[in-house]
């Protein structure tokens, strides 16, 4: 098994060669889905890591997109161990996307590709949207969940605007909604009047599950 802690060591210094390397060691060793889990985990670490240096001033905005297409790629190589479900009955439908003024999109795809693998249809509207773009999508797809995304502290107020817009149109009564992303907390989610926050997709996944089921 990886030592996670080098491999969040690693994805902090940037250290993309060592993260690949310790990445294919990985997947040599026929990882279970749990095990990719504890891996995601150790990466989503690994980017708080670049976070600080960020806001210490250690790094700049180029080192952050350098640490995003590190860890986009890493998670090219670990998306087909996250799944166990391809090919099953679809167990509901998700709205997903990163709320308007937020550009950020790797725990987005993080939770898409878990949630896939456990069996939902999934509808990425993708970054930047503003709530018209989720109420549209949950209409047109009969949608049971909606996941909204957000890392800003500004994507509070966004995903709060989206939950406002949901009940304006008559369908937050019938639509579970749950948030995620560096920016969500309990206080937020009270704020938002989400039904669920996480900062951990795997979570939401047994959460969103036990919503449809
Ligand atoms: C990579 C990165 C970028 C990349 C993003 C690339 C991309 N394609 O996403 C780029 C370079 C574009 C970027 C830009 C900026 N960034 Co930036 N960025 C980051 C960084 C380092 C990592 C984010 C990340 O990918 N984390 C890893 C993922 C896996 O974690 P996650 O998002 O939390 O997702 C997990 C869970 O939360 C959950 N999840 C996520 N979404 C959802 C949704 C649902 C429904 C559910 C259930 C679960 C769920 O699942 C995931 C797996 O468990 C963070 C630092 C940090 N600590 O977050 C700063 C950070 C978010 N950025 C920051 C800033 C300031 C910026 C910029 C303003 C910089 C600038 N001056 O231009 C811009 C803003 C652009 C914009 N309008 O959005 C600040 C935000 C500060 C704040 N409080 O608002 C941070 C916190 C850095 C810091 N510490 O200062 N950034």
């Amino acid at each position: 098994m990886i030592d996670t802690a080098i491999l969040k060591q690693k994805l902090g210094d940037l250290d993309e060669d060592g993260v690949i390397q310790a990445l294919d060691e990985f997947i040599a060793g026929n990882p279970s889905p749990e095990e990719t889990q504890l891996v995601v985990e150790a990466c989503q670490q690994g980017m708080e890591i670049v976070g600080d240096n960020f806001e210490n001033g250690t790094y700049f905005v180029g080192d952050l997109m350098y640490a995003a297409q590190i860890l986009t790629s890493s998670l090219e190589t670990l998306k087909p161990l996250m799944s166990a479900g391809a090919g099953q009955a679809s167990k509901g439908t998700l709205i997903l996307g990163t709320v308007a003024g937020d550009i950020h999109d790797i725990g987005k795809n993080i939770f898409k590709a878990l949630s896939e693998a456990a069996g939902f249809k999934v509808v990425d509207i993708g970054i930047d949207q503003p709530a018209a773009a989720f109420i549209e999508a949950a209409k047109a797809n009969d949608a049971d969940l909606i996941g909204l995304s957000g890392v800003l502290t500004l994507s509070i107020a966004s995903m709060k605007e989206t939950i406002e817009a949901l009940q304006a149109a008559g369908l937050r009564d019938k639509i579970k909604v749950l948030i995620g992303g560096n920016a969500v907390s309990q206080e937020a989610s009270d704020f938002i009047g989400a039904d669920y926050w996480t900062k951990n997709a795997a979570a939401a996944v047994k959460k969103g599950l036990e919503y449809v089921s």
